[in-house]
């Protein structure tokens, strides 16, 4: 096995160790005092203490509704709390004034999507450069929750719980067996209805219709639920059939890593959900360990079922997952881990009971933090898919230009293209690039993308960037330059202003 990488700091496994250490203490301590309440006081989350002040004179009020105990377990408070769902619900004035400058600069990224930089992207086909063209329907969708990890990790269970179906009769499977073998895409609806994944795709306007590339296959194994759940109506949520070790991608009849890499790159949360007690590394969960790299930034990490193990199994657990993630994560943080028993039938006596809740609290306030950034992500997020598609746009005007000025009446010019796509460098396609704009080095365009991209695009299907200008809007790759380095930016900046300083504007209230 490997040695953890350097990068990874201490700081984070000693502060778990610490909280997990120290908890017998806070224990001893609240039932020294013999008092509920001021255990449960505690406990409160900020945003839970502002919302339920304790009343004077009832003894039952100062025990906070999160820790009280329902027949099922515990309260779904600190939820409706850390996720603002009631303020939603009552569509409070701040509330509606962040929804509308939302909506507002969604709009319009979609126009300056539509008018700057969607016709480069038809124009020099960048859809056959890169398989993760941007869909229309992508930039209006919800964030994308993923939830991997292996089978009977308790998915299915926590989605349950955040949903509040895990009683109703829409509840999805769950079971300690391998039980789902299907994708679920669970997204906000006025009623209950399953939809099938051929129905799913099937819709342009629909933000997956791009997964019908993944085979029919795969469809047949894809379902959509709609619910009328308030979560829904900030997040979409997708289960994942569990891993089975030693599973071949042929018995399942489709290309699991095409699929798992297509909600991968769409997701803005990706949930590792482990049973610490079947932690051990399997060649397939390798497999999906080697496929998350490069998502370091959106994995989040939940050794869920912390109840059917010791304290002291879980700190050995945890050390041991570090050590198996150190060689894979690349970014400078390592992922951060909740602990926690994700699902309402946690016991309230349990020892570890004060942890888990906090670390499910703090699990939603980073699911909170992902809602409030959601458009100044997907605005930074069309910046760098507009600069991928002007270099794509660019590169090929460069080729078109160099056989355009190699070509000659009396030798073959077929030949000359051959060579000048076989070897760019060459002639020095990608250099002019470089040279003519503010490119960087480190973006240069790769010789065998292109030498791909030319085998299925013939050179006489494109038209040179000078013919795409017109009298009255200017030229396409002005405008696409124009939303780089302006329109997008004040996007942004209209955005952070108006939403930040929670006021009204004239076009906002
Ligand atoms: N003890 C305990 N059991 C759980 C917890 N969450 C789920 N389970 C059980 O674990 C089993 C697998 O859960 P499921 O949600 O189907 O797992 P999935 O395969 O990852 O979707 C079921 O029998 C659940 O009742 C938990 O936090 N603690
Ligand atoms: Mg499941």
């Amino acid at each position: 096995m490997a040695a953890p990488s350097k990068k990874f700091h201490i700081l984070p496994h000693v502060t778990v160790f610490l909280l997990l250490a120290s908890l017998p203490v806070f224990q001893a301590k609240d039932f020294e005092k013999g008092s509920e309440s001021e255990h449960v006081q505690e406990v409160k989350s900020p945003s839970e203490a502002a919302k339920h002040p304790p009343a004077k004179n009832t003894p039952q009020a100062t025990r906070p509704e999160s820790l009280e105990s329902t027949q099922s377990g515990k309260s779904r408070d600190h939820i409706y709390g850390t996720l603002n769902l009631r303020e939603r619900k009552k569509a409070t004035k701040d509330f509606k004034h962040r929804e509308t400058v939302m909506k507002k600069t969604l709009q319009d990224l979609l126009a300056i999507y539509k008018s700057s930089i969607e016709p480069l992207e038809i124009a020099y086909r960048f859809s056959d450069l890169n398989k993760d063209a941007l869909l229309e329907s992508e930039i209006m969708a919800k964030p994308l929750i993923l939830l991997l990890g292996p089978w009977s990790a308790g998915k299915t269970s926590m989605i349950n719980y955040l949903l509040e179906i895990e009683d109703a009769p829409e509840k999805l499977h769950t079971g300690a067996e391998p039980t789902t073998s299907d994708f679920f895409i669970i997204q906000h609806g006025p009623k209950y209805k399953t939809v099938k994944g051929m129905q799913l795709v099937a819709d342009q306007k629909n933000s997956f219709a791009s997964l019908e590339k993944l085979g029919l296959h795969f469809l047949e194994r894809l379902k959509g639920i709609e619910l009328p759940s308030e979560i829904l109506e900030l997040v979409t949520i997708v289960d994942t059939p569990g891993i089975l070790e030693n599973r071949k991608q042929q018995e399942r009849g489709y290309p699991f890593n095409e699929v798992i890499q297509w909600f991968l790159q769409r997701s803005s949360v990706i949930y590792l959900v482990f049973d610490p007690t079947k932690m051990e590394v399997g060649t397939e969960l390798e497999n999906i360990f080697n496929q998350l790299k490069g998502y370091d930034a959106k994995i989040k990490i939940l050794l869920n079922k912390a109840d059917t193990i010791t304290q002291q199994e879980l700190m050995k657990v945890y050390g041991a997952l570090f050590w198996n993630l150190a060689p894979i994560v690349k970014s400078v943080e390592p992922p951060r881990v909740y602990i926690g028993s994700f699902w309402s039938k946690a016991k309230i006596d349990h020892p570890m009971y004060r942890l888990f809740l906090e670390e499910e609290t703090a699990l939603l306030v980073d699911l909170n933090q992902v809602v409030e950034n959601q458009v100044e992500n997907k605005v930074a997020y069309i910046r760098t898919h507009a600069y991928l598609v002007r270099l794509h746009a660019l590169t090929v005007d460069s080729f078109m230009r160099t056989y355009e000025n190699h070509k000659s009446l009396i030798f073959n010019n077929d030949k000359l293209w051959q060579e000048i796509v076989n070897e760019p460098d060459k002639f020095g396609v990608f250099q002019e690039v470089m040279v003519n704009t503010e490119m960087s080095i480190h973006d240069t365009p790769r010789a065998e993308t292109y030498l791909h991209f030319f085998r299925i695009n013939t050179l006489n299907i494109f038209a040179r960037l000078k013919s795409h200008c017109t009298f009255f809007s200017g030229c396409a790759i002005d405008k696409i330059s124009a939303a780089i380095t302006k329109e997008l930016p004040q996007l942004l900046a209209y955005l952070k202003e108006n939403v930040s300083q929670g006021h009204c504007t004239k076009d906002t209230c």
